[in-house]
């Protein structure tokens, strides 16, 4: 059972979905250049064109029954350079547009102020890695929370800030696609801890009062569980994965205001090993600066797969987090693998991840705000796999919530249509919707799954309502 308030969501981000990159004076952002380097073929410069075809997405929330629906704003299209001294009318038009249709048929909206898509501009002004991104960040915050937040009551700030620092400035498979590796991520993560804090510090004292809203960060993390459990070192390798994941971030925010010590001693031990004398590497919060600790109203989650880990051996490699980690990922082979590589289906380690948290950050209210499973190659409508993976983890979130005690107030679905998948451009398939990329109309049209997750609102909302 869930309680009637429960909110049934699904998510999207403004760069895969909106398309329309320089329609009416939006500004680059980091994903518009990167996407624009030679070599690269598939770009978000359409993609479900969102940004003309909102009506159509509205009448999919619509279908499939949903109370809540989870957005990203561009920050380039509201603010084309990046700061508050040049507003793009246009842009505030089509964000009020979204929000007041969602609030005619009573869905509420969920909205990130940042989901990978800087402002070129102020990567120019060196992005993530440069101190006055806080500060920055903190202006188009109080903008939006200005603008729009007499509607919007769910904020988040920065979306899966482990992915930015290390995908994109570690791995530099994303947006800004730098390649620094045991450095730079440490930085960027830092920097958005603090960029969040600051927002949130705004929020409370500026907005709280007369908005009455809600502001957090979404976390992405897998679950961990030691590969041979009676081995001490892989024990110790889970504790460090969790520390590197979830813990480099919800540590700060929820527990000590400072990172996990894990993650101190182990990126210690390596800067001895490998002689580096050079700065700690992972940051020390200022305590001139507002503080991190309690900056977050609810756990956001994302949520997609688990890993079993072993003690790593990590001589070979030079500086860098996966050294620093030492734990080696191992995918369990009963675990089926969607679309994905990366994404083994394990539906129960989504309430093993909740009851962890529940624990260890002191019984939070949570959101899951992504959870999801992707198809790739030959297109399948009948997807009744997929179909059966949602039912199984909205069961899996109904045991946390019934039998554990996680205090869970929302699910979202990543995604309500297909979309730009970054690195993997269109190949993979995260919608509850699919899109025809190969047609100017990009019809949308719901998957079997899709029609089974509107069947499961609607069974617990009649539940609910008994
Ligand atoms: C989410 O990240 C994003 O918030 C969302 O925008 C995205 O569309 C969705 O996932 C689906 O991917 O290729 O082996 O390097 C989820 C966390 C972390 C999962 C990075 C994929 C890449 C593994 N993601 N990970 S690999």
């Amino acid at each position: 059972m869930f309680p009637s308030d429960f909110a049934w969501g699904a998510a999207t981000a403004a760069y895969q979905i909106e398309g329309g990159w320089q329609a009416d004076g939006k500004g680059p952002s980091i994903w518009d250049t990167f996407c624009h380097e030679e070599g690269r073929v598939q770009t978000g410069d359409v993609a479900c064109n969102s940004y003309e075809l909102w009506e159509k997405d509205l009448q999919c929330i619509r279908q499939l029954g949903l109370t809540h629906y989870r957005l990203s704003l561009s920050w380039a299209r509201l603010l084309p350079d990046g700061t508050t001294g040049n507003v793009n009318q246009k842009g505030v038009q089509y964000y009020n547009k979204v929000i007041d249709d969602l609030l005619a048929w009573e869905i509420s909206p969920m909205v990130t102020l940042y989901h990978f898509d800087l402002p070129q501009a102020l990567q120019d002004r060196g992005g993530w890695k440069a101190s006055c991104i806080a500060g920055l960040f903190d202006s188009y915050a109080r903008f939006c929370f200005q603008t729009f937040g007499d509607r919007v009551k769910l904020w988040l700030t920065i979306n899966e800030p482990y992915v930015c620092a290390k995908l994109g400035h570690e791995d530099g498979v994303h947006a800004p696609g730098l390649k620094e590796p045991g450095t730079a991520a440490y930085v960027v993560g830092h920097n958005m801890l603090r960029a969040h804090a600051r927002a949130w510090h705004s929020y409370n004292s500026l907005y709280r009062l007369k908005q009455g809203g809600a502001v957090s960060l979404a976390l992405n993390s897998d679950w961990f569980e030691p590969l041979r459990p009676n081995h001490d070192a892989d024990v110790a390798a889970v504790d460090r994965s969790l520390a590197f994941t979830l813990g480099w971030f919800a540590w700060p925010l929820f527990v000590t205001g400072d990172y996990p010590h894990t993650m101190r001693a182990a990126i210690g031990a390596q800067n001895k090993k490998l002689g580096y004398d050079g700065n700690p590497r992972l940051p020390t919060f200022s305590k001139d600066e507002p503080p991190v600790l309690g900056t977050a109203d609810f756990f956001a989650l994302n949520y997609y797969t688990s890993r079993k880990v072993k003690h790593g051996c990590v001589s070979e490699l030079g500086m860098c987090m996966k050294r620093d980690r030492e734990a080696e990922e191992v995918l369990d082979p009963d675990w089926s693998i969607c679309g994905a590589p990366w994404l083994a289906v394990v539906p129960g380690g989504l309430r093993k991840l909740l009851n962890y948290i529940k624990d260890t950050f002191r019984n939070p209210v949570v959101y899951i705000t992504e959870n999801g499973f992707c198809q790739a190659g030959p297109l399948v409508m009948e997807d009744a796999q997929r179909g059966h993976f949602y039912k199984e983890t909205i069961q899996e979130v109904e045991k946390a919530i019934g039998e554990d005690g996680v205090d869970v107030r929302g699910y979202f679905v990543w995604s309500l249509i297909d979309n730009f998948e970054w690195a993997d451009g269109f190949d993979l398939r995260f919608g509850l919707f699919h899109v025809d990329f190969s047609h100017v109309e990009r019809r949308r049209t719901i998957y079997r799954s899709g029609l089974e997750y509107a069947r499961i609102i609607s069974k617990y909302k009649e539940l609910a309502s008994k």
